[in-house]
């Protein structure tokens, strides 16, 4: 009886205990939590174009937070429909239920993209739809009777999410070495970097083309009834901005054609106008059987993602079902939630009546001379842009790979201007309302930046 009291005794105590004002508890993702938390960085507002740290400073958001909030923030038609659908109907079960605006978006999400590019499963992350994807390819060649081609093929210097099929077949050696065996039957392409080959290019490089080729021998060696998809980002943004070269794409899209085995665009970073066309498979012309986004499809306010499959793939699956059976075993609690829906029409009317798309390629030649009148500043060895988006490589400190790279990217966020880092990368893709003067304030600020850093 006494140790009873005691236990609730205790449990009240916890549960009416003050929230600590302590950043102890919360086990940051991606995040160096010991530094962090010694010297905390807190946003507390968003609007247009800044974040308002808790000192009440404003920082220009060169980022678009994650690579997401492309239409700016605290876009008031988003939070509006938002709180209209929460208010309205919460939720809803997707398995054998569904609701309106689900179908009004996955078709206006299909109308974005090449024709034959037109069914649309609902995920809520990049890496859920990467893992969806995934499941999706395996799932089709078997539904053909090719059960066979069981194999997935990435590319090196990939980022494909953290699921494990995102981490098999991406290509970030620390996001796979911690985590065992993950999926068997995964091979890697070379990635498409050099250096020497390509520093200072604008836009795509022209040298490269031939590495796709690699994907034949890839095909020799494990043969083509064993594998069934290739995953590569067109733009591979997280390890760096690796610009695909000239022609590199289209090569790939026929190997692949040539062999049956599909070919899957991650457009997590790519879709929804981030290179001035709705996605990159219209910016370079190529098209995939799957495609993967997220993050600007809600313009990142409310968690979502999707995986675009070709009417083949989709038709495939209806086909060799039997009647009334379920065609996918596969789906998510919140697969095309209704507030997710609600946050996705709204930011797709956005990027409709602003004319977003148009607005990133006008501005992209101004935003690559910007990037590129950083030539010649200290610690840079190379500059690369293709869209909205920008990376400044930095020398990396003898031994001490990523210091600098850190040392710049916080540097710049004291400065007003908040970056991304990766390594020894600084990438910029700021929000497509970004005014010129805003792009002159990030250059400017990177160039004072390094120029005070070692
Ligand atoms: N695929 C690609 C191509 C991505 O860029 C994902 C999948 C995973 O999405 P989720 O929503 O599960 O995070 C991504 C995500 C960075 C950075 O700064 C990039 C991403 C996420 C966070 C940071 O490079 N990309
Ligand atoms: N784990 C358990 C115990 C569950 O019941 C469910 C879903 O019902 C899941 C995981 C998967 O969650 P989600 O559908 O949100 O991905």
């Amino acid at each position: 009886m006494a140790t009873q009291s005691a236990a609730s005794k205790t449990f009240e105590a916890t549960q009416f205990k003050p929230t600590p004002n302590n950043l102890e508890a919360f086990f940051m993702p991606f995040t160096s939590n010991r530094a962090f938390k010694a010297k905390p960085r807190l946003f507390v507002k968003a609007e247009g174009m800044h974040y308002t740290t808790i000192e009440g400073r404003k920082v220009l958001d060169a980022s678009a937070g994650l690579w997401c909030m492309n239409c700016g923030h605290g876009r008031k038609e988003i939070s509006e429909a938002v709180a209209r659908q929460i208010a309205e109907m919460d939720y809803a079960p997707p398995f054998n239920m569904g609701h309106p605006s689900s179908f009004e978006l996955a078709s206006r999400v299909a109308a974005l993209l090449p024709a034959g590019l037109d069914h649309v499963f609902f995920t809520n992350s990049g890496s859920e739809s990467v893992d969806s994807a995934l499941k999706i390819a395996l799932a089709y060649h078997r539904a053909r009777g090719q059960g066979t081609r069981q194999k997935l093929i990435g590319r090196d210097r990939g980022y494909h999410g953290v699921g494990f099929g995102g981490i098999s077949v991406g290509g970030m050696v620390n996001n796979r070495k911690w985590f065992g065996n993950a999926l068997n039957g995964v091979d890697h392409l070379p990635h498409t970097y050099n250096r020497q080959e390509m520093a200072y290019s604008k836009g795509m490089p022209t040298w490269g083309t031939h590495l796709a080729d690699e994907l034949e021998k890839l095909v020799a060696l494990h043969d083509a009834s064993n594998i069934a998809a290739v995953i590569v980002e067109p733009v591979a943004c997280s390890t760096g901005v690796l610009v695909p070269p000239q022609g590199y794409l289209q090569k790939l899209r026929e190997i692949c054609t040539k062999h049956g085995i599909l070919l899957i665009f991650d457009e997590v970073i790519t879709g929804f106008g981030r290179l001035g066309a709705s996605f990159a498979t219209e910016y370079f012309g190529v098209k995939p059987d799957l495609i993967t986004c997220a993050k600007g499809l809600t313009n990142g306010s409310i968690p979502m993602g999707a995986v675009i499959v070709s009417k083949d793939i989709y038709d495939t699956f209806m086909g060799s079902a039997a009647e009334g059976a379920i065609e996918l075993f596969h789906g998510y609690t919140y697969s095309a939630h209704p507030v997710a829906c609600a946050a996705g029409l709204a930011a797709l009317d956005i990027y409709k009546n602003e004319g977003l798309f148009d607005r990133v390629k006008e501005l992209s030649p101004y935003w690559e001379q910007a990037i590129h009148s950083l030539k010649g500043t200290k610690h840079i060895v190379d500059l690369r842009n293709i869209g909205l988006i920008g990376a400044v490589e930095l020398e990396p400190r003898a031994g001490k790979p990523g210091a600098r790279g850190q040392e710049a990217f916080i540097a710049a966020y004291e400065a007003g201007v908040l970056t991304r880092v990766t390594g020894d990368t600084i990438a910029m893709s700021p929000p497509f309302i970004v005014e010129k003067s805003q792009i002159d304030q990030m250059v400017t600020t990177l160039r004072d930046v390094l120029n005070k850093i070692d």
